[in-house]
């Protein structure tokens, strides 16, 4: 039988290039958003290049009602749902926490926290019953380390964190595998998000950086959804070259050229020359 996923916030980034890459491997595709016209364009790019079903559900994660209608709906019309990723998030906003924005708080807290968790609630009975399951959590390096004016977001990503481990633990005896993957930058609609449409802004986020695609990270949901059945990638982070955590980044300019080669051949620093 064939094998379905379901993939919040599919209209852009992570969430889009997840499904082509799970749609390409012939999975039924279930893909949410807010945006009907976006879902309905993957919808038909998707079925006309790969041939497979996929299935559109367009609601705010943010609405407890519109989530429960909207799944409590799609378990009429699929058998199983194999895999969750539940990616829909954003940030909002870039701000001290005597500035912040708290309508901006609001809606992290409500998007990223609140929702995941609408969501995992309609979905991890079903995978309970199943006994078997797959859910990836779409973490971030924020959720590791916090970052200057990043206080609310971050907040957001640890809360994310928190709950992976405790759907691992409270799914356990389900043979329901559960997976954070935690990006650094990359380069999606998030900054422009964050930003409210400022492009330049959103663009010097990531100049001359070289960042992670959204693509890397469908490569990486697709790894970790087809290791053998007895084994589970728990949490993963995973950054462009040029940066090392949620703090530490660096220009690709910056990166050191290699060292002519007398003085690689000869002894390192503070290493005895004998
Ligand atoms: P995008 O802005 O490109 O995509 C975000 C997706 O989330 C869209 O499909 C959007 O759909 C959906 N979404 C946002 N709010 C809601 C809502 N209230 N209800 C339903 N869907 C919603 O960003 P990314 O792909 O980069 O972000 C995906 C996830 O990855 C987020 O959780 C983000 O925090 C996380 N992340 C991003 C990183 C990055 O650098 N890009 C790094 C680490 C983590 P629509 O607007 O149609 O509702
Ligand atoms: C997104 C990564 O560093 O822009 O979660 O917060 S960052």
């Amino acid at each position: 039988m064939g094998k379905t996923i379901l993939i919040t916030g599919a209209t852009s980034g992570f969430g889009k290039a997840i499904a082509e890459r799970f749609a390409k491997n012939g999975y039924t595709v279930c893909i949410t958003g807010r945006r009907e016209d976006r879902l309905q364009t993957l919808k038909g790019q998707l079925e006309q290049q790969y041939g497979v079903s996929v299935i559109t559900l367009c609601f705010d994660v943010r609405d407890r009602k519109q989530v429960e209608a909207a799944l409590t709906e799609l378990k009429t019309q699929v058998k199983a749902i194999d895999i969750l990723v539940n990616n829909a998030g954003l940030a909002a906003g870039l701000a001290t926490i005597d500035e912040g924005n708290i309508d901006d708080w609001e809606t992290m807290i409500d998007t990223n926290v609140k929702g995941l968790l609408y969501v995992t609630r309609q979905i991890a009975p079903l995978m309970k019953a199943q006994a078997y399951g797959h859910i990836i959590n779409i973490g971030s390096t924020a959720g590791k380390q916090v970052y200057k004016n990043g206080n609310v977001y971050c907040a957001t990503k640890f809360a994310v964190e928190a709950l992976n481990q405790a759907m691992r633990i409270d799914l356990l005896p389900y043979g329901i595998k559960v997976t954070a993957i935690n990006p650094g930058m990359a380069e999606t609609e998030f900054s422009l998000v964050r930003f409210k449409g400022d492009a330049d802004r959103a663009r010097g986020v990531y100049a001359d950086l070289n960042p992670l695609r959204a693509e890397d990270i469908a490569d990486i949901a697709w790894y970790c959804a087809t290791l053998p059945p007895h084994v589970c990638i728990n949490d993963l982070t995973v950054t462009c070259l040029t940066q090392a955590s949620g703090f530490y980044s660096i220009k690709e300019a910056e990166r050191k050229p290699p060292s002519p080669p007398d003085e690689k051949s000869g002894p390192c620093a503070g290493e005895p020359s004998i």
